[in-house]
């Protein structure tokens, strides 16, 4: 049976100072990530379910028990997540994901303020995502640890980038000013890790 792990992070917790805290950091991965992939284990073996990946836990999800969806949602997102991060990101997209972007949504400041927009108008829990659906870029976001792989979701495709809404992810530093979390998320991307997806997508 496929165990899942609770990924190593590619840099401490710390640096993502000073736009995502260091406690923040180390509670969300250390405790609410580390839940999920415990959960999702546990939920794998009481249930009798074997899959060899995620992409093959989602495909199918919508018939599973939701403690699959919940859990496996919540190791697949967050391990996302981290990855799409990194001290001194920021900045703008180039090459090959810059011309998808124009393509979609006419200019990168342009897909910033639909992404944003995305993140800020999830009611409650969720993430909000950019998707490469056959190499072209959507933006979307889902409700709870659901994601664009899940059979269920609205807007289907490849993942490449994404952000946590859930409140866990910036109550200690912003509370309940989500906008500024959002803002200054930017500061953080690693557009490296995006083109490289984008370019697996097509
Ligand atoms: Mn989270």
């Amino acid at each position: 049976m496929a165990k899942f792990e609770l990924p190593q992070l590619d840099y401490s917790y710390d640096a993502l100072e000073p736009f995502i805290d260091k406690m923040t950091m180390e509670i969300h991965h250390s405790r609410h990530h580390n839940t999920y992939v415990n959960n999702l284990n546990k939920a794998l073996e009481d249930n009798k379910v074997e899959v060899a990946s995620f992409e093959e836990l989602f495909a199918n999800v919508s018939k599973l028990p939701v403690a699959l969806r919940n859990n496996g949602g919540g190791v697949f997102n967050h391990n996302l997540f981290w990855k799409i991060m990194k001290p001194n990101g920021g900045g703008v997209p180039e090459g090959q994901l810059l011309e998808a972007i124009n393509s979609a949504f006419t200019s990168f400041d342009e897909l910033k303020a639909k992404f944003s927009n995305a993140a800020m108008t999830r009611f409650g829990s969720g993430w909000a995502w950019l998707v490469s659906v056959d190499g072209k870029l959507v933006v979307t976001s889902s409700p709870n640890q659901d994601n664009p792989l899940m059979d269920i979701a609205e807007v289907k495709g490849t993942p490449i980038l994404t952000l946590d809404v859930w409140e866990h992810a910036y109550y200690l530093k912003y509370q309940n000013k989500r906008n500024e979390y959002v803002d200054t998320w930017w500061n953080t991307v690693n557009w490296e890790e995006v083109a490289k997806r984008f370019a697996n997508s097509l």
